[in-house]
């Protein structure tokens, strides 16, 4: 029994909880963090010094970072389907992940928490234009990549498309001007058949 600690709402979160999905793992999940708290606890610090969700807790294995968990569960239990075995293959996998971390997350950031997470009257409206336009040209970099192979990974979902896969529900629900990106919306639609994605991701952003 895996044991994940996190709030539904949080986009990291929604990465473990899909990967769980997908590899339909036996779990259970405590709302921690935001309006549910509990992170401030010795009990957490322990599980995650940076007191920050999600940990899942798989046996006496702990870890946290929402994509190093991923790489874990899919390793774990999904060789051959999440995580793929080529070493090529798999570091197409493991790029797109590490690309959404240090290219997407830091100008989605301030879009999601500008529109979504901050009164109207205190909003930022340059910083979140100014974000917006630069985020398109960016996923423009995914939508081409998207052009000839159905996944980011290849012919089949793997560990690669999940964390994207998370913020591109986030970017297209955002009230912003995006550039056309018709790859991208057809991977979106392929994503949009799994019961995993639709359970944990495509949630009302909040
Ligand atoms: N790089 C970390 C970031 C973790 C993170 O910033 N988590 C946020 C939620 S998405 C958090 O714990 N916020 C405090 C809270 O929810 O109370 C990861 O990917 O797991």
């Amino acid at each position: 029994m895996i044991r994940v600690w996190g709030r539904p709402n949080s986009i990291n979160v929604q990465k473990v909880m899909w990967t769980i999905a997908e590899l339909d793992l036996a779990h259970e999940r405590i709302d921690a963090g935001g309006a549910f708290g509990g992170l401030d606890t010795p009990e957490y610090g322990r599980l995650n010094p940076n007191r920050k969700i999600p940990v899942i807790r798989d046996g006496e294995t702990v870890v946290w970072e929402s994509n190093a968990i991923v790489r874990y569960l899919a390793a774990a239990y999904g060789a051959g389907s999440l995580w793929p075995e080529p070493p090529a293959t798999r570091a197409e996998a493991d790029r797109w992940m590490d690309w959404q971390l240090t290219e997407l997350a830091p100008l989605l950031r301030p879009i999601f928490w500008g529109l979504v997470r901050t009164p109207a009257d205190e909003r930022d409206p340059s910083a979140i234009d100014r974000a917006a336009r630069a985020i398109g040209p960016v996923w423009r970099i995914l939508d081409d990549h998207l052009a000839d192979r159905p996944f980011v990974g290849g012919d089949r979902l793997t560990m690669g498309d999940i964390p994207v896969g998370c913020a591109y529900w986030r970017y297209r629900n955002l009230e912003v001007p995006r550039p056309e990106l018709p790859h991208l919306e057809r991977w979106f639609a392929r994503l949009a058949e799994r019961p995993g994605y639709r359970a944990h991701v495509m949630l009302p952003l909040s």
